[in-house]
C-alpha cells in the first residue's frame, strides 16, 4: 500500500473536569488527529498523545505538527509499505519525537487491518472480546472530595483506582484512601516528583499493599529507581522513563521496574509497544495500557493494545464519558461492569464522526 493523502486536524476539546497531577493541572485537551488515505482511498486514523505544554515529556501539539509536516510525512508519502512495522523504519534516522511517529504509524495500522478487513486488536495479535480498565484520579482538593470520587467510580465498575501523589499530597491520602477501601485494587502515580532524597517518605507507601508505584523518581531517570526499589517492597512501575524497548530492557536488568505502563505515543508506536509486551511477557514483568486523556481515536487505539495477553494489570483506558461530553467516534467507548467490548469491525472498530470532529476542529493541512 502507498500513502497518498494525510490530513492532519488541530483539535481543542474541553474535559468534563481538570486533571491534575504532580506536575499541573489540564482541562483544554488540544492534540493532532491524523487521516491518512490511500491509493484506493481506504482511510486510517491516529492521535497524538503530546499535550499543549512540554510537563510529561518534552512533547508539543506544535513540535508534533512541526515533525509530522516537516519530516515524517515527507519520509512516508508515495512509499510502498507492506506491513505497519516498517513505518517505524522509515522514520527511524529521525531521533526522538516518539509521540508525532506514533500518531502516523498509528493511522497506518488502522488503514492496514481496514484493508485485511480485520479488527486492529486481530492485526497486532490479541485476542481478548473484552478488557478490563481501571481509572486514573487526579489530585484533589481534600481527602473527603477523592473518597467520594473513588466510591463514584468503584459504583460504576472500575476494577483498580490509581491517585495521583504529590509531596504534601501523600502519604496521608493513601492512608486515609486505604482505610476508607481496604481491599480495592489501588495504586498511586507520582509523575516524577520525588528524588532520593525522599526515600523514607516513599518506603512508609510499604504498609498500604498497593499494586505499585509508578514513576516515583525524575522523567528521565533509570538508575535511581533500581537504588530505590531496593529499599521499596511496593513494586515500581516505569512510565514516563520509558521510550523504547531498549529502555525497557535496560530497566529490568538493572532492577528498575517490576512494571511497565505501555502508553503507544511515548514508545513511537503500537509495533515498539507490541514488542515491549514481547519482552516483558518472556521476562515475566507484568504490563498495563496507560493514558493521556485521550479523545476516541487515541482511546480505541488503546484498546486494541490492551487485548494482547501479557496486558496484566487493568488499563487507564476508561469510556468516552469520563472525560467528554461528547466523544469524537461513533458508538463512543462504554465501559459495563469495569469492562470495555472490544470491537469486532475492521481497524480501530469505531467510526469517525466528522460532526463532532469538525466542532472540535481549530486548524487543518492537507498533504499530498
Ligand atoms: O502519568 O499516566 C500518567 C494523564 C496525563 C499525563 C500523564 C498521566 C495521566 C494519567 C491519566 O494518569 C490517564 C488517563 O486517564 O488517560
Ligand atoms: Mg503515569
Amino acid at each position: 500500500m502507498q500513502i497518498k493523502k494525510v490530513t492532519v486536524r488541530k483539535m481543542k476539546m474541553r474535559m468534563k473536569e481538570p486533571f491534575a497531577t504532580s506536575f499541573g493541572t489540564m482541562q483544554d485537551k488540544q492534540f493532532l488527529l491524523l487521516e491518512v488515505k490511500d491509493e484506493k482511498g481506504n482511510t486510517g486514523w491516529g492521535e497524538s498523545v503530546a499535550f499543549d505544554a512540554p510537563w510529561y515529556t518534552e512533547e508539543t501539539v506544535e513540535t508534533n505538527l512541526h515533525m509530522i509536516r516537516d519530516f515524517l510525512i515527507p519520509v512516508l508519502l508515495g512509499k510502498e509499505i507492506t506491513h505497519p512495522d516498517e513505518v517505524g523504519a522509515l522514520f527511524s534516522p529521525i531521533r526522538k519525537n516518539n509521540m508525532a511517529k506514533a500518531a502516523i504509524e498509528g493511522a497506518v495500522w488502522d488503514l492496514y487491518a481496514k484493508r485485511k478487513g480485520i479488527p486492529l486488536a486481530e492485526a497486532i495479535g490479541g485476542n481478548r472480546e473484552r478488557i478490563e480498565v481501571g481509572i486514573s484520579i487526579g489530585i484533589q482538593e481534600n481527602l473527603a472530595r477523592l473518597i467520594e470520587k473513588v466510591q463514584g467510580y468503584l459504583d460504576e465498575g472500575y476494577k483498580r483506582i490509581k491517585v495521583k501523589i504529590k509531596p504534601g499530597a501523600d502519604i496521608d491520602v493513601i492512608r486515609g484512601l486505604r482505610e476508607a477501601f481496604p481491599n480495592v485494587p489501588l495504586m498511586a502515580d507520582a509523575n516524577s516528583a520525588y528524588s532520593l532524597d525522599n526515600i523514607d517518605l516513599l518506603k512508609q507507601l510499604d504498609v498500604f499493599d498497593l499494586l505499585m508505584i509508578e514513576q516515583p523518581l525524575a522523567y528521565d531517570d533509570i538508575f535511581d529507581h533500581a537504588v530505590l526499589q531496593k529499599e521499596l517492597k511496593t513494586p515500581i512501575c516505569l512510565d514516563e522513563s520509558i521510550l523504547s524497548l531498549e529502555d525497557v530492557r535496560k530497566a529490568v536488568e538493572m532492577g528498575s521496574t517490576k512494571v511497565i505502563n505501555v502508553k503507544i505515543g511515548r514508545v513511537g508506536g503500537l509495533s515498539e509497544a507490541k514488542r515491549i509486551h514481547d519482552y516483558c511477557m518472556a521476562n515475566g514483568i507484568p504490563v498495563w495500557c496507560g493514558g493521556m486523556l485521550e479523545a476516541g481515536i487515541g482511546r480505541a487505539h488503546n484498546i486494541a493494545l490492551t487485548t494482547l495477553p501479557n496486558f496484566v494489570f487493568p488499563g487507564d483506558t476508561a469510556g468516552s464519558s469520563r472525560y467528554w461530553e461528547k466523544d469524537i467516534i461513533k458508538p463512543e467507548v462504554v465501559v459495563e461492569d469495569g469492562f470495555i467490548t472490544v470491537p469486532d469491525e475492521p481497524g480501530i472498530g469505531y467510526t469517525p464522526d466528522f460532526q463532532t470532529i469538525d466542532e472540535f476542529t481549530t486548524a487543518s493541512y492537507h498533504f499530498e
